[in-house]
């Protein structure tokens, strides 16, 4: 029995089939976690959603903002823009069924034992756990009650500063924003710098990867996460931090980590 985590698939089926045969992952006794974007720029997101959702409990994911992204078109509250390739799963007859899985997934989770988070894009630095998990519930009750109002609060860059005293729609879309798209942070005052996709070296000096600045609550556990492709799977030398999107759907490679003995695994795709 072992617990494992898999970077961000993007509808790549085949890489995803190909890690799990080389892990040897055994659903009736070992656990998943995926970093979320299980869909969306890759070939098969429909038969990744179907696959993920076979492992029953044994699977779990965090949303992504590929994952919310295609609740919101799913529910009018966006468009289909042309790079987006999930059109298999809205067409899919198990739509319903998917969409009410997704919206059931959590934004982080905490595993005690393994003393483990997960989360997609990362976590705001001064935030402690706790605050981080309550945070996230807020964001899934919401997106459970009410999914067209909070997916309509989620879509914007502002506001990029945390404050005790944000709107209810702009806590939301903050929440969104920390956990779903942030990458970097201005240095001085830890403002979100949501603009910025690209690798840490050709960063403007002032921005910051999230996972610099010091978050004490998370010094002794480790955070596994996601979205962030140009890292390469390079932590920076924050050996409890593990970012786990290698790119798959960039024609890079998909990326598997086990807890237990903390081994990596990797498929590619060519
Ligand atoms: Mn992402």
């Amino acid at each position: 029995m072992a617990l494992y985590a898999i970077g961000d698939v993007q509808g790549c089926y085949d890489p995803l089939q190909r890690l799990l045969a080389k892990i040897a992952f055994d659903p009736s006794v070992d656990k998943l976690w995926f970093t979320g974007d299980l869909v969306n720029r890759g070939p098969a997101s429909r038969e990744v959603m179907q696959l993920v959702q076979s492992f029953g409990h044994q699977a779990i994911t965090v949303l992504g903002n590929h994952d919310l992204h295609l609740l919101a078109v799913y529910y009018g509250v966006a468009e289909l823009t042309q790079e987006d390739t999930f059109q298999d799963v809205l067409v899919s007859p198990e739509v319903e069924s998917y969409i009410h899985w997704l919206q059931q997934q959590p934004l982080v989770i905490y595993n005690a034992p393994y003393e483990a988070v997960l989360v997609h894009a990362g976590i705001l630095p001064s935030w402690t756990l706790s605050e981080a998990l309550a945070w996230s519930d807020v964001y899934s009750a919401a997106l459970q009650r009410d999914p067209i109002t909070t997916l309509r609060a989620s879509y914007g860059n502002e506001p990029a500063r945390w404050s005790d005293y944000l709107a209810p729609d702009e806590r939301l879309r903050f929440i969104c924003n920390v956990f779903t798209r942030m990458r970097m942070l201005h240095q001085q005052d830890g403002v979100l710098a949501l603009s910025y996709k690209g690798d840490v070296s050709s960063a403007p000096a002032n921005f910051v990867p999230w996972f610099l600045m010091p978050n004490p609550s998370f010094d002794s556990r480790r955070v596994v996460f996601g979205h962030w492709a140009a890292l390469n799977g390079d932590n920076l030398g924050q050996t409890h931090y593990i970012p786990l999107d290698t790119g798959c759907v960039w024609h890079n490679k998909l990326t598997a980590y086990r807890f237990d003995d903390k081994t990596f695994w990797q498929v590619e795709n060519p």
